[in-house]
């Protein structure tokens, strides 16, 4: 808490800053929430609560609550600095499976000169990216910086420069056939859950690698791990999963064609998030409309 509360006196708020547990506040002087994922029931008895922010980009752990009060906007964490660091993490992880960075990683723990050539090179080998919004449009100019070329599938069509977008469920498999590395960035919704299966990775060519960084409702992980020991997939990166923490037992943790990381693809400090809060309640309360509300009707 001191560091929220010195985040958002750092960007100059004039709110009151207070820990969500803190039994001194009367819930009718609450106007704001800035949650991630709250107790269901707990926002429904805020009756003066104006705006909800979610503290991350996609905000499924707010809606799964059935008393969420739908009337009050949900706005979600959009920062510049958000998509950097999503940009910047799916490039590593595209770059990671290109250079086996999992085998590299494997050999050097047992001390294991372990020569081998990387075949690809990143003009060879085209990303596409599931879910160009926010965080997908960055990845995809950062991909293209170090000559990845991209392509894209969305519900709409988009125009982003470079970038060839498909669309809808009519286009997903002439955009798998065409991906040589597949990143997943779309939010959890019910059309989204285990997009991330068989049918899906079968449509993908012989030898593709799989960056997941939505979130873990979207994926099957035995049939990612069934196509990682058949070799459909060369590779995956994981950043998000159904159990998080991940179950020490779970055996994607040793699969050795496998990247595990700890859902940190794209996580911005409190002080940015603050500053970010404070800038929106500021035009809220200017009477300004509020970006990157959640679409109830669309689900995201
Ligand atoms: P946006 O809402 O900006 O973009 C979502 C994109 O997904 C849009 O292009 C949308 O298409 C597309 N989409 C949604 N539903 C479908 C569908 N059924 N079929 C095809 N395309 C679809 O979200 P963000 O880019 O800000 O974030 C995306 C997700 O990334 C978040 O919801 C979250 O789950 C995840 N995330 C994970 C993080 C991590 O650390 N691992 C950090 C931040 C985000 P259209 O534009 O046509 O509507
Ligand atoms: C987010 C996340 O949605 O960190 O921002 O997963």
């Amino acid at each position: 808490m001191p560091d929220w509360q010195r985040a958002f006196a750092a960007a100059g708020a004039t709110v009151d800053v207070r820990w969500w547990d803190d039994a001194t506040v009367d819930p009718a002087a609450v106007r704001y929430v800035l949650v991630w994922d709250p107790e269901p029931g707990r926002l429904a008895k805020l009756p003066k609560l104006e705006v909800i922010f979610g503290s991350g980009a996609g905000v499924d752990f707010i809606t799964a609550d059935p008393d969420l009060p739908r009337h009050v906007p949900l706005v979600r964490m959009a920062t510049p600095g958000a998509a950097q660091r999503m940009g910047e993490f799916v490039t590593w992880a595209a770059l990671s499976l290109l250079k086996g960075a999992r085998r590299i990683g494997a050999a050097q723990a047992e001390r294991r000169w372990d020569y081998f050539e990387p075949e690809w090179t990143a003009p060879e080998t085209t990303v596409g990216i599931m879910g160009l919004g926010h965080m997908g449009a960055a990845a995809a100019r950062m991909l293209q910086g170090i000559g990845f070329p991209v392509i894209a599938w969305s519900r709409t069509p988009k125009q982003v420069p470079g970038v060839r977008s498909y669309a809808g469920g009519a286009e997903r498999d002439a955009f798998l056939t065409a991906t040589r590395i597949l990143v997943c960035l779309l939010p959890a919704t019910p059309e989204t859950r285990h997009i991330l299966a068989k049918p899906l990775l079968d449509a993908l060519p012989d030898g593709a690698g799989l960056v997941n960084v939505g979130r873990g409702s979207q994926q099957k992980i035995e049939d990612i791990l069934a196509a990682l020991d058949s070799g459909k997939l060369s590779g995956a990166v994981l950043d998000v999963f159904d159990q998080e923490p991940l179950p020490p037992e779970h055996p994607a943790w040793t699969h050795p064609k496998l990247l595990v990381t700890p859902h940190l693809a794209s996580l911005p400090p409190r002080s940015e998030r603050a500053a970010h809060v404070a800038k929106l309640i500021a035009a809220h309360e200017r009477g300004e409309a509020l970006p990157n509300t959640y679409d109830h009707a669309r689900g995201y």
